[in-house]
């Protein structure tokens, strides 16, 4: 498990104007589709309680009303407040014993609980499994996504460690918390969301078949190394060789006068462009679409945050796809801008044209 040294406040994070809403990107609306429809088959009866963790704007809950009873409990006022005028029970709280007592007391116990990319920026992981514990029934399941360590590390892909990313999970770290809560992972699902993710299905202990998915991940991440350090001083060597490769392409292209703009103002943008030394002389500007985020500057570095209309009426020569989990999505979306003779620079899992 990866575990930040330093951890933010999460009141200086999760707030009215957190600038983060899951309906912003179609394939995350499609993704929580049909993970409501996988629920709806497999584990939801009519009337059933789902309780959503970090429910955001919801996005995930829409697609459960009215046949269900649905709550989210989201801490960031501005997506919970998206939520509640969209008609889906929101409580705009932290997720912790407290919270969870609350709602036992309100609504009773949940067949269905989810936390997706949540589990991971809570400091206190071991207050959610507690309040987990005291909310899902005694046959219920709590479905977990949050990045893959695994995938973080096999494509260098260090922008997932930021701020808000408090954990990266392994498998084996995952299995070790739940089990000590009473719990256990009966199956597992490896997610293309955030560049790679991992979907972990936990019920109580000995109440469902475990498919043999998990021990395959157990397994595999002993054989690749996952608890030895050398395994972990080969990402640090591969990420200073992606921050050199990075520099080297932006200083040659600032060196030919060739203009360069960022695409998509993402947190994990934040981690490149500060770890690497990326400001306004080599990325003159960075498009995003989220209102909140326009008109301010990076974190750190301070490269100008202009409206998606910006970055159509301008054209640079290089667009750097900071939203890479994004880039189907995005690259189809764009297709006038390599049409117009631009070229996409991406950098996970190596740095490329494309
Ligand atoms: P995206 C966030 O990370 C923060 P980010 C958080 N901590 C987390 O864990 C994950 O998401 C779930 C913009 N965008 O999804 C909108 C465009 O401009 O990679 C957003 O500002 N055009 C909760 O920020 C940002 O990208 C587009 O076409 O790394 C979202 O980026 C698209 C698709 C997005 O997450």
């Amino acid at each position: 498990m990866f575990q930040l040294a330093e951890q933010p406040d999460p009141e200086k994070m999760f707030h009215s104007t957190y600038p983060f809403y899951t309906g912003s990107s179609l394939h995350m609306k499609e993704h929580f589709k049909a993970l409501a429809n996988l629920l709806k088959r497999n584990f939801l009866s009519p009337g059933a309680l789902v309780l959503e963790i970090g429910s955001n704007d919801g996005t995930f809950l829409e697609n459960l009303q009215p046949d269900y009873r649905c709550l989210g409990i989201e801490p960031s006022a501005g997506p919970a407040q998206r939520a509640i005028e969209r008609k889906i029970p929101t409580k705009i709280d932290f997720f912790n014993l407290q919270t969870a007592q609350h709602i036992y007391e309100e609504c009773g116990r949940a067949s269905v609980m989810t936390a997706a990319n949540c589990l991971c920026h809570i400091p206190d992981p071991h207050a959610v499994f507690e309040g987990i514990q005291l909310l899902l029934d005694h046959d219920g399941i709590a479905v977990l996504e949050d990045p893959y360590l695994g995938s973080v590390l096999s494509q260098t892909a260090y922008d997932q460690i930021y701020d808000e990313h408090v954990f990266l999970f392994s498998v084996t770290a995952m299995n070790f918390m739940v089990t000590k809560f009473g719990f256990e992972i009966f199956d597992l699902e490896p997610q293309w969301t955030h560049g790679g993710s991992m979907r972990y299905f936990i019920g109580r202990k000995q109440r469902r078949t475990i498919s043999s998915n998990v021990n395959k991940f157990l397994a595999q991440e002993a054989q690749s190394g996952f608890k030895t350090i050398s395994f972990y001083q080969g990402f640090k060597k591969r990420c200073e060789r992606s921050k050199d490769a990075l520099l080297d392409c932006l200083m040659d292209l600032k060196e030919k006068s060739s203009s360069v703009a960022g695409y998509a103002a993402t947190s994990k943008s934040t981690t490149v462009l500060n770890y690497c030394g990326i400001g306004p002389d080599l990325i003159s500007f960075i498009s995003d679409t989220t209102p909140d985020k326009q008109g301010r500057f990076s974190p750190g570095m301070h490269i100008p945050i202009y409206s998606y209309d910006y970055f159509q009426k301008n054209y640079p020569q290089t667009a750097v796809l900071f939203a890479w989990n994004h880039a189907e999505e995005i690259m189809n979306k764009e297709s006038a801008f390599r049409k117009a003779g631009g070229r996409w620079l991406r950098y996970v899992p190596e740095v490329r044209f494309e």
